[in-house]
């Protein structure tokens, strides 16, 4: 009985530590003011397997809006960070906005299975 009270509180501690390890952010943190946030606009392209640019980096503090074009197949745009996940389909653009509100790196891939290169369609932001 006690060994079990004490297996129950280490898978507590874990949850809560794994809880840690990624982050959530809204993707645009209510009450922003846009029109007193530093704003920019990034171009990227999607096609197989890859995204251009892979990687980007951008200032803490800035509102991104990533415009983001299929060339080439249907595919995904997933930020889970800040709860983004977009699908992109072919000869289609996209707009994803979000806030950079605190330093870091942050992965994104695709989430629509497009072949056999999905895997590696992945990609960073990097908050700085
Ligand atoms: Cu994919």
């Amino acid at each position: 009985m006690r060994k079990a009270v004490l297996l129950t509180s280490e898978l507590m501690l874990f949850i809560f530590f794994a809880g840690c390890a990624s982050q959530h952010f809204a993707a645009i943190p209510p009450g922003l003011d846009r029109s007193t946030v530093p704003q920019q606009t990034i171009k990227m392209t999607a096609q197989d397997y890859h995204f251009t640019p892979d990687e980007i980096h951008v200032k803490q503090g800035t509102l991104i809006r990533l415009e983001i074009t299929s060339i080439e197949g249907t595919h995904g745009f997933a930020l889970s960070d800040f709860g983004i996940d977009e699908r992109i389909d072919e000869g289609k653009t996209v707009t994803i906005e979000f806030y950079a509100q605190k330093k870091g790196k942050y992965d994104f891939r695709c989430s629509h299975i497009c072949g056999i290169g999905h895997l590696g369609m992945t990609g960073k932001i990097i908050v700085e």
